[in-house]
C-alpha cells in the first residue's frame, strides 16, 4: 500500500489510487499537466500499475480504448484542466457507443477559482454530456477519515458504474487546491499521525475487492426454444463483436445453429469466420447472395435471431427490413441495437448464456427445413468459390484482395484492428472462412476514422503481434499516435492502403460530381509516408507485389512498428467492386 502523507492532495490522490488498485486497476494513461499532479504522482508511484505518459489527449483516449479492448477491464485516463479533457471526447464517445470501461479523471481548479479568468480553467461539469455511464464532481480534498471514506466509496462506485450493467466511460472531475507538488506541507506530519492508523487498519482498504456480477440473466422459460424449434426457416445474424473469449463465443454460436438447424450469417468483424473448428452452416457471402433478387425472395425466413449489433452490410439490412420476419435480439447490454425497428423481443444475455439456457431447457426436437438450410449453404458455396477464384486471379493491386489475403496469411491468433471506411467493408464482403482464430477488432461504436492508429497501438501493447488494416486518411488523421511508437511493448504491423483519399466516397453518387468531389470528399493528401515513418522510428516498406506482401505478413516481427504501404487506385477499385456486385445480381 502506498499512501502519501506529505500533504492533503498527495494523501487524497493516493487513497483514490490505492482503492482503484484494490479493485483491480492495472493500467493508467496519463497526459502531462500541472493541475493533475497529485493524480499523476499517485499513479506513477504505485508499483502495481503500468502508467503510460501520452502527450496528445486525443491519442491517449484512443490508446486507452485499445488497452480496454485488450484488458477487458477499466483503464484510467488522466489529464489536466482546460481543453485537455475535451480532447478525450471522441474516445469517450467510442467507449460509450461500443461499451468499453474507461475511468476518465480530469483535474480542475477548485470551485472558488472557476469562472474568474484564473487561467486554463473551463467549465468541466458534465463535459462529456450523455456519453457516460456516470459523472460526478469530486469534493475538493479534505484529509479527514470521513472524507477519505467518501473518496474510497466514490471510487468503488465509479469502478462498478464503468462496468455494470453495461460497460462504458465514467468521468470524475477532481478539483485540487494549490500546492500541487508532492512537497511536505506543514499539515503533513500531523496527517500521518491522525490517519495512518485508520487507513492502515483492517477495515479501510482490506474489504475493497474486485467487482463480481451481477450477470444479466434469463428467467426460466424466457427463451422461446419451442417457438424457434417449430420454425422451418430461421436465420441467425451474427454481427460485429469482440468477445472476451472468442473460442467460447464461436462454440456457442455453432451449438445454437446446430440445435435449431439455422444458418449463421456471420460478419467479418467477428471471430466466427476464423473459428476452429469451423462452424457448419456459416454463411460468409450473405451480402453477395442477397444482391440476387430471386434468391433474396426465396430465402425469406420465418424468424431471425440477431446476436449483438447488425452486420455492416446495407444489402442485409434492406433484406431484413423487407422480409419483416419476427426477430429476437440477443444482447447482454442495454443499448438499442435495432436500427430497423423490427425486433420485438430482447433476450438479456450473451450467446453463451443462451446456450447455457439450452442445456437447462431440454427443448423438443426442431422442425427446421433441411432444404432451407441447404439452399443457403449451396448458394454460399457457389458464391464463395466465385469470389475466391476472382480474387485469386488478380495480379494487380485491387484493394479488396488485401482483406482476402490477410485471412489466409496472418499467423494464427493474430489480433487484427480493422479501420472504418472500405477496410471494414472489404472484410465483410471478402474475408474467407479459415481456421486461424484471427481476432478482429474495430471501432464500430461511432464509426470514426479518428483514433484508429492509437487504438491499434493500445491493442498491440503487451499483446501478441498485432496488425492494423487502415486507409490512408484514417492513418493520417491520427499520426500523433506515432508518438507512442518508441514506448510500445510488442509489435504492430500497419497495412496502409494508399488510394490517395477516401475511397468510400467513390461508392456514392457524389463521386460523379467533380468538381467538387476531389477537393471536398476524396480529399487526397500530399504526405510522403516514408519520411514520416522515418521521423517516428517506424520501419517502412513499399509493397511491390502480392508475394512480398504475403511474405511480410507471415513473418511478423517481435517488436516495434512497421508500415507496409500498398498503393491502389480508388476509382478503378470502386469500379471493380461495382462490376463484381453487378455480375452477382445477374447470375
Ligand atoms: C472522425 C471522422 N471524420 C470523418 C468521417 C467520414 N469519413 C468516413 S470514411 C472517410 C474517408 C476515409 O478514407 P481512408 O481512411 O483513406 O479509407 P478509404 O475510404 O480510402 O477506404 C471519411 C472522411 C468519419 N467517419 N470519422
Ligand atoms: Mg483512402
Amino acid at each position: 500500500m502506498v499512501l502519501d502523507y506529505r500533504n492533503t492532495n498527495t494523501l487524497w490522490a493516493s487513497v483514490a489510487v490505492e482503492t482503484l488498485v484494490r479493485l483491480g486497476l492495472t493500467t493508467a494513461i496519463v497526459c502531462p499537466g500541472s493541475r493533475s499532479t497529485p493524480l499523476t504522482m499517485a499513479l506513477a508511484s504505485h508499483s502495481a500499475l503500468e502508467v503510460m505518459p501520452i502527450l496528445d489527449e486525443r491519442s491517449a483516449g484512443f490508446f486507452a480504448v485499445g488497452c480496454a479492448k485488450r484488458l477487458r477491464q477499466p483503464v484510467v485516463l488522466v489529464c489536466t484542466s482546460g481543453t485537455a479533457g475535451a480532447n478525450f471526447y471522441p474516445a469517450v464517445i467510442e467507449a460509450s457507443e461500443t461499451g468499453l470501461p474507461l475511468l476518465v479523471l480530469t483535474a480542475d481548479r477548485p470551485p472558488e477559482m472557476r469562472d474568474c479568468a484564473s487561467g486554463q480553467t473551463i467549465d468541466q461539469q458534465k463535459l462529456f454530456g450523455n456519453f457516460l455511464n456516470w459523472y460526478t464532481e469530486m469534493a475538493t480534498p479534505v484529509a479527514t477519515a470521513p472524507m477519505l471514506a467518501y473518496l474510497r466509496q466514490t471510487m468503488i462506485h465509479a469502478w462498478g458504474k464503468s462496468q455494470q450493467p453495461t460497460p462504458g466511460p465514467v468521468h470524475l472531475n477532481f478539483p485540487f487546491r494549490d500546492p500541487l507538488s508532492p512537497l511536505v506541507e506543514p499539515e503533513g506530519p500531523a496527517l500521518a499521525e491522525t490517519l495512518a492508523k485508520t487507513l492502515g487498519g483492517p477495515t479501510f482498504f482490506a474489504a475493497v475487492r474486485p467487482l463480481i456480477g451481477p450477470q444479466p440473466g434469463l428467467l426460466p422459460g424466457q427463451v422461446p426454444w419451442t417457438q424457434w424449434g417449430g420454425m422451418e426457416r430461421g436465420v441467425i445474424v451474427a454481427g460485429p463483436t469482440e468477445p472476451e473469449n472468442p473460442e467460447a463465443y464461436c462454440q456457442a454460436v455453432g451449438t445454437l445453429s446446430q440445435q435449431l438447424g439455422w444458418p449463421v450469417l456471420a460478419e467479418g468483424l467477428s471471430p466466427l469466420r476464423n473459428a476452429a473448428p469451423p462452424i457448419p452452416g456459416l454463411i460468409s457471402t450473405y451480402d453477395s447472395i442477397l444482391r440476387h433478387p430471386d434468391w433474396a425472395r426465396d430465402l425469406k425466413p420465418d424468424g431471425v435471431i440477431q446476436l449483438g449489433p447488425l452486420p455492416t452490410s446495407k444489402v442485409l439490412r434492406q433484406w431484413l427490413q423487407a422480409v419483416q420476419s419476427p426477430g429476437w435480439l440477443v444482447s447482454a447490454g442495454s443499448r438499442n441495437l435495432d436500427p430497423l425497428h423490427g425486433l420485438t423481443q430482447r433476450l438479456p444475455t450473451s450467446v453463451t448464456g443462451l446456450v447455457a439456457d439450452l442445456a437447462r431447457s431440454h427443448p423438443p426436437p426442431c422442425q427446421h427445413s433441411q432444404a432451407y438450410l441447404k439452399t443457403w449453404c449451396d448458394r454460399n458455396q457457389v458464391l464463395r468459390q466465385h469470389l475466391d477464384t476472382t480474387l485469386a486471379a488478380l495480379d494487380s493491386f485491387v484493394e479488396s484482395k488485401i482483406a482476402w489475403l490477410l485471412a489466409q496469411t496472418l499467423p494464427p491468433d493474430t489480433p487484427l484492428f480493422i479501420a472504418n471506411s472500405m477496410p471494414v467493408r472489404d472484410v465483410e464482403w471478402f474475408w474467407p472462412p479459415n481456421q486461424r482464430r484471427i481476432q478482429p477488432y474495430f471501432n464500430r461504436g461511432a464509426n470514426g476514422i479518428d483514433g484508429t492508429l492509437s487504438t491499434a497501438l493500445g491493442l498491440a501493447h503487451r499483446n501478441r503481434r498485432t496488425v492494423l488494416l487502415t486507409g490512408d486518411l484514417a492513418f493520417l488523421h491520427d499520426t500523433n499516435g506515432l508518438l507512442q511508437v518508441s514506448k510500445l511493448q510488442g509489435h504492430l504491423t500497419i497495412v496502409l492502403i494508399n488510394n490517395q483519399g477516401g475511397g468510400i466516397f467513390e461508392m456514392l453518387p457524389i463521386a460523379q460530381c467533380d468538381p467538387p468531389f476531389e477537393a471536398y470528399f476524396a480529399t487526397p493528401q500530399t504526405v510522403e509516408l516514408e519520411p514520416l515513418c522515418k521521423a517516428y522510428g517506424v520501419q517502412y516498406t513499399l509493397i511491390k507485389d502480392w508475394q512480398q506482401f504475403i511474405l511480410c505478413l507471415t513473418n511478423l516481427p517481435e517488436q516495434g512498428v512497421r508500415l507496409l504501404e500498398i498503393t491502389t487506385n480508388r476509382k478503378a477499385d470502386a469500379r471493380w467492386r461495382q462490376q463484381l456486385f453487378q455480375s452477382l445480381t445477374i447470375r
